[in-house]
């Protein structure tokens, strides 16, 4: 059949939204994807005939459970839990959890089709998967986390393996909870073996990985401004989140020569104009990690800076912005604001962040974009690395992590570029980023047929 009987663009969308009816992030990030694939694959009758991106669409399968757990004052709460498996052509799924009220399937299965063409961006073997519930960790003690994340992988353990699927964290999982879960399933296992990542350095744990996202979008950035002849050093950066991702990103940020302005969590944002030096950001992570407070108090400590609250920080004047909270945090309007105060590089450490009439801003004005897929891969890299430890009984030490996660996101950068340049020096990161990543999963899944 020739290529151009088969459907296009509108017809494949109209057929995703149809059968993913109500799931508007899991619609967003496939057309995103698809816009690049249909023209690459124009000339391409194989990927047609084999309904490749049809397929890659569709998750492998989808878990849904319920998770019932009691808290401190013996009451008894009920969430749903999931996890997504989007692809294993390449690999063992691997993907974050996330702990979060605004969790849906639709939310999860976004991030696990997203996951599928970061992994591969890697060069790693590992395919995609997401999970996650409905559990809001904010305001709970340590022992009801505990028990929600025992509850949780009661379910979770006899879908998942070394082999088979590898969770990490994500937003509203991190160190405290991968410990709770991992104790869980080598207790109903009885086994010791490398099932989740981001475990801590006691066991298993890769001493990178902690910083590893954050670091990796700004090592992404730099390869982006060194492409054009630029440098983080001496200028100033726009940060949102206040988590692992955010706090790391700032951290490399500063190191680098850079002042970061500001940083934020639901509540809204703080600006320094000082400047968030190491000092101020090993405070964050301790109000973040151990007290569990809210970003609002680094404006009552750090009396230069103010708190805006409700707000998001994009209309802050800057050089770079890296968004490092959740989706679809900067729109059009704000991406037009940044752009208007003259931001130079974008480099996505959340997944999805920026909607895609904001994308279209910044291809439109040739702002140098970095899309999450490409710019947070080095947290998954990492991830990947880890397991590998795991799995030779061996220890990578710090600084030889280091170079490893450098290497990566050059090669990222690289791969991107191969794809994405547009012939007059501008490089479209999004569709070098769709079509690498794409690239690599179709063909193996080419190679097996119709499975
Ligand atoms: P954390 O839970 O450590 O931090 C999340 C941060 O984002 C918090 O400051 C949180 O504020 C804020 N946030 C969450 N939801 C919202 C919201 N709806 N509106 C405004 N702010 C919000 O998560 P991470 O730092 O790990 O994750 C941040 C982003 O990075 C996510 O998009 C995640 O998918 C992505 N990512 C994470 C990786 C990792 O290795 N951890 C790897 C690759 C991507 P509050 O405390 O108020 O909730
Ligand atoms: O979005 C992501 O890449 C993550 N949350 C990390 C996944 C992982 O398996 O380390």
């Amino acid at each position: 059949m020739p290529v151009s009987d088969h459907v296009n663009l509108e017809q494949f969308m109209e057929g995703v939204k149809k059968r993913n009816p109500g799931q508007a992030e899991f619609v967003q990030a496939v057309h995103e994807v698809a816009q690049d694939i249909f023209e690459f694959m124009a000339d391409k009758v194989e990927y047609h005939e084999a309904q490749i991106l049809r397929r890659i669409a569709e998750p492998d399968r989808i878990v849904s459970f319920r998770v019932c757990w009691e808290d401190d004052n013996h009451n008894i709460r009920v969430q749903r839990g999931w996890r997504v498996q989007n692809n294993n052509a390449i690999g063992p799924y691997k993907g974050g959890i996330r702990f979060h009220p605004s969790v849906t399937e639709s939310v999860l299965k976004f991030l696990a089709f997203e996951q599928t063409f970061k992994n591969s961006l890697t060069g790693l073997p590992m395919g995609g998967g997401k999970g996650g519930a409905n559990f809001n960790p904010k305001g709970k003690s340590d022992a009801e986390v505990m028990r929600f994340c025992q509850s949780f992988m009661t379910e979770l353990y006899r879908h998942i393996g070394p082999d088979t699927d590898v969770p990490a964290g994500d937003i509203g999982v991190g160190g405290r909870e991968i410990g709770y879960m991992f104790g869980q399933y080598k207790r109903i296992t009885g086994r010791w073996e490398g099932v989740l990542t981001g475990k801590g350095q006691e066991y298993g744990g890769s001493q990178m990985r902690p910083e590893a996202t954050g670091y990796g979008a700004v090592y992404f950035l730099q390869n982006m401004l060194k492409h054009q002849g630029m440098d983080v050093e001496g200028h100033t950066a726009v940060i949102s989140g206040s988590g692992n991702v955010a706090t790391h990103a700032a951290e490399k940020i500063t190191q680098l020569g850079g002042k970061v302005l500001t940083l934020s969590d639901s509540g809204g944002f703080i600006h320094d104009p000082d400047g968030i030096d190491q000092e101020k950001i090993d405070w964050v992570k301790n109000l973040k990690n151990v007290k569990r407070g809210r970003i609002s108090e680094y404006a009552d400590h750090f009396t230069n800076a103010s708190f805006h609250e409700g707000k998001r920080p994009w209309d802050v004047s800057c050089d770079l912005a890296l968004p490092c909270a959740t989706q679809n945090e900067l729109n059009e309007d704000e991406a037009k604001t940044l752009v208007d105060n003259g931001v130079k590089g974008v480099s996505e450490g959340a997944n999805m962040p920026t909607t895609l009439d904001g994308v279209k801003v910044f291809h439109d004005a040739k702002i140098l974009y970095g899309p999450g897929k490409a710019a947070n891969a080095g947290g998954v890299a990492v991830s990947g690395l880890e397991m590998s430890q795991n799995s030779e009984r061996i220890s990578w030490n710090h600084e030889r992590l280091g170079e490893m996660l450098t290497d990566l996101m050059e090669g990222i950068h690289e791969k991107c570029t191969e794809y994405g340049d547009q012939g007059d020096g501008y490089v479209d990161y999004v569709k070098g980023a769709n079509i690498a990543g794409f690239k690599k999963v179709a063909d193996a899944m080419l190679a097996f047929g119709v499975v």
